[in-house]
């Protein structure tokens, strides 16, 4: 329990300090399963912008439950829906499901953006 809080406050931390450079964190915006969002990521981590309108929940491309907070579409416990979250997904689908997390070449910042969504979004109650 100790070490997953330590590793939660360093995704929060990781959080934090992405905040204060990212330009497009949107907090911890819910998203409503079944609506179409326009996804936005970029290559890099500030370089061409790329838009896709996604169907929340739905499939692209081999990837599964776009904009669920975590990877595919998780077992039993309740799931976060979240801008930032959608825009990650998308992201890694985009670059073939490869995932290196917060050090990810294309997906890092969006990455980060997502952090507090994941580590707060059912808290906030974005449960789709
Ligand atoms: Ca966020
Ligand atoms: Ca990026």
């Amino acid at each position: 329990m100790k070490k997953l809080i330590i590793s939660m406050l360093s995704v929060i931390a990781v959080a934090a300090a992405g905040s204060v450079y990212a330009g497009s964190n949107e907090g911890v915006r819910c998203i409503k399963k079944g609506s179409t969002v326009q996804a936005v990521y970029d290559k890099g981590s500030n370089g061409r912008t790329v838009r896709r309108n996604i169907r929340v929940g739905s499939s692209y491309k081999g990837g599964q439950c776009m904009g669920r907070c975590g990877a595919a579409c998780g077992g039993w416990l309740p799931s976060a829906w979240t801008k930032d979250c959608l825009d990650h997904d998308i992201c890694i689908v985009d670059q073939n499901g490869q995932n290196g997390g917060a050090g990810d070449t294309n997906c890092g910042d969006e990455f980060r953006q997502a952090a507090d969504d994941y580590i707060t979004g059912v808290i906030r109650g974005c449960r789709g």
